[in-house]
């Protein structure tokens, strides 16, 4: 059966914003964004190689449709100068550690060194979540430690599992918010050099503050 032309259009949105996935290899990023998108999880996942596409759409408030465009990087070394180039173009970042692998939460800062490095004078909006909550008993990351992790990188966090699904949607508006809010006070400015956010409607005028900020950042640079 033929579907009319309309079912075969992607929804109107107002913002698109790009959402990179990072963090050690098997931390559970493709299985986060799998209970995200298509509402399951299975046990044995083939580890991403190179980079994986996935899209959603959410609607932040009545009439403010978002598309979410997602990168799900390969968390192994071998894949990191792909997976590098995918950093700059993205808005949001889900800096994903398993909460029953310490060196995982170990690697967060050097994760988010890295990205903030490699993307200046660009910025990304990042939420930290520790994942697996579900694994209760084998727990080696205190939700204390990783709040304290978290308030010194200036970030939000959240306990997530794609197992039982817990906190998944939460986790994802909490970032797409963080992305919006940020576009709205101008700590986030989208360009036309800029693919992390796309708008189809006007974005707030960059405010001369926010040009001297941008000058500063580019003058910075960090040593990893
Ligand atoms: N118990 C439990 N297991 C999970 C959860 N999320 C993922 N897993 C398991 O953890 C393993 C790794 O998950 P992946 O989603 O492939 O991890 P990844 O971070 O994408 O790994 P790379 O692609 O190699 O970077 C799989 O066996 C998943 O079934 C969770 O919330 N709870
Ligand atoms: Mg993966």
């Amino acid at each position: 059966m033929l579907l009319p032309a309309e079912a075969l259009m992607e929804p109107r949105w107002q913002y698109q914003f790009r959402v990179i996935m990072l963090g050690d290899s098997t931390v559970g990023k493709s299985s986060l964004l799998r209970r995200y998108t298509e509402g399951d999880f299975l046990d044995t996942v083939n580890q991403t190689v190179g980079v994986d596409f996935y899209v959603q759409f959410v609607e932040l408030k009545p009439g403010l449709r978002v598309k979410l465009q997602f990168w799900d990087t390969a968390g192994q070394e071998r894949f990191r100068s792909v997976t590098r180039s995918y950093y700059r173009n993205s808005a949001g970042g889900m800096l994903l550690f398993d909460l029953t692998n310490r060196a995982s939460f170990e690697s967060i800062r050097c994760w988010h060194r890295e990205v903030t490095d490699t993307i200046q004078p660009f910025r990304m909006v990042f939420l930290l979540v520790g994942h697996k909550s579900d694994m209760a008993g084998q727990r080696q990351v205190g939700q204390r430690e990783a709040e304290k992790l978290a308030a010194s990188l200036g970030v939000q966090y959240v306990e997530t599992s794609a197992k039982d699904a817990s906190n998944v949607v939460q986790a994802f508006q909490m970032l797409t918010v963080a992305i919006y809010e940020a576009l709205q006070t101008g700590w986030l400015v989208a360009t036309e050099a800029w693919d992390g956010v796309k708008s189809s409607v006007p974005l707030p005028v960059l405010p001369k503050a926010q040009e001297k900020e941008k000058e500063k950042q580019k003058q910075k640079r960090c040593s990893c």
